[in-house]
């Protein structure tokens, strides 16, 4: 299978004949990553300035902004540069709603939005906790927001006004992934999701799921055997282009790259082309029981 599934659009609203929606779908939904190369993000005159890392607050990873509320997190701008940086934001979620609507119809009535994400900060460069470090091949779960089954699926755009591609890496499919890792990961301990509930630590329930795909999140990026060298794939997002992928699926890293917008969705497995075909489905195949 290709690792990028390249759609020539440029455009937010882009038209699809049925079959083509059909066929972007299933991409998507197979682990693909759908890489539109003409697709950018643009910013007016006065939101140039906000291409600084100085925005950010130096402590959490990325600035973050709710579609809901519209309130902006992690930043250290203040009075106009903090409206500046949530219209912006704001602009980017909608075009990203825009965009799933368009290439994506079938998941319009289940498709919920979730947090936009600006990266201003050099993706190389950070050091945090291996946990967090996403430098490192993981597919993507929340230890404090558990998803309960649903799909992630997300948008990023490389807005970096200098040319400089968002150089990622892929690594091996999900089926090849979590077979390997499953045997190490322990069974989730009768009562700790009512527990980490009870605590606050999880926003709502982290159900076997959830405990699962944190157990592979985190036993893919502690092991630096793995790491090494398992299979991966070079992958060059260029400046001005978008992409979407199901990072659940998507084994995926970061190597370099600043200035970055992403929005992330969230999507009930019912409401797949073919829900088969997600880490829920697998999962449960492989452990041989419900898992929400
Ligand atoms: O910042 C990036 O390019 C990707 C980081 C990542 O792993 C993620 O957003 O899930
Ligand atoms: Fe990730």
């Amino acid at each position: 299978m290709e690792i990028l599934k390249t759609l020539d659009f440029a455009t937010w609203t882009p038209v699809l004949q049925n079959d083509e929606a059909v066929d972007s779908t299933r991409a998507l939904e197979s682990g693909q990553v759908a890489l539109l190369p003409h697709l950018s993000f643009e910013l007016a005159a006065d939101e140039r300035h906000l291409l600084s890392p100085q925005w950010s607050d130096g402590k959490a990873k990325n600035i973050s902004y709710d579609p809901q509320t519209r309130m902006v997190k992690h930043t250290s701008a203040t009075g106009a540069d903090h409206e500046a940086i949530g219209r912006m934001m704001g602009r980017y979620a909608e075009s990203a709603h825009k965009l799933v609507g368009s290439l994506f119809p079938a998941y319009a009535k289940g498709i919920r939005i979730g947090r936009t994400s600006y990266r201003p900060v050099e993706a190389g460069g950070r050091s945090s906790s291996i946990r967090k470090d996403d430098r490192l091949l993981h597919v993507d779960a929340f230890a404090a927001s558990p998803v309960q089954g649903e799909r992630i699926l997300r948008i990023f755009s490389n807005i970096n006004p200098n040319g400089k591609p968002r150089e990622w890496t892929l690594g091996e499919p999900f089926d090849d992934l979590a077979p390997r890792f499953l045997p190490k990961i322990p069974k989730p301990f009768p009562g700790s999701s009512w527990l980490l509930k009870t605590l606050g630590i999880t926003k709502g329930k982290r159900t076997d799921y959830d405990h699962y795909m944190l157990q592979l999140h985190d036993q893919e990026k502690l092991d630096s055997h793995y790491q090494q060298t398992c299979p991966k794939t070079a992958v060059s997002l260029p400046a001005g282009s978008t992409w979407i992928v199901y990072t659940d699926l998507v084994p995926h890293a970061v190597k370099s790259g600043q200035y970055c917008l992403e929005q992330t969705f969230y999507l009930p497995v019912a409401a797949m082309q073919e829900p088969a075909l997600s880490p829920l489905r697998k999962l449960e195949k492989w452990v041989g029981r419900k898992l929400v």
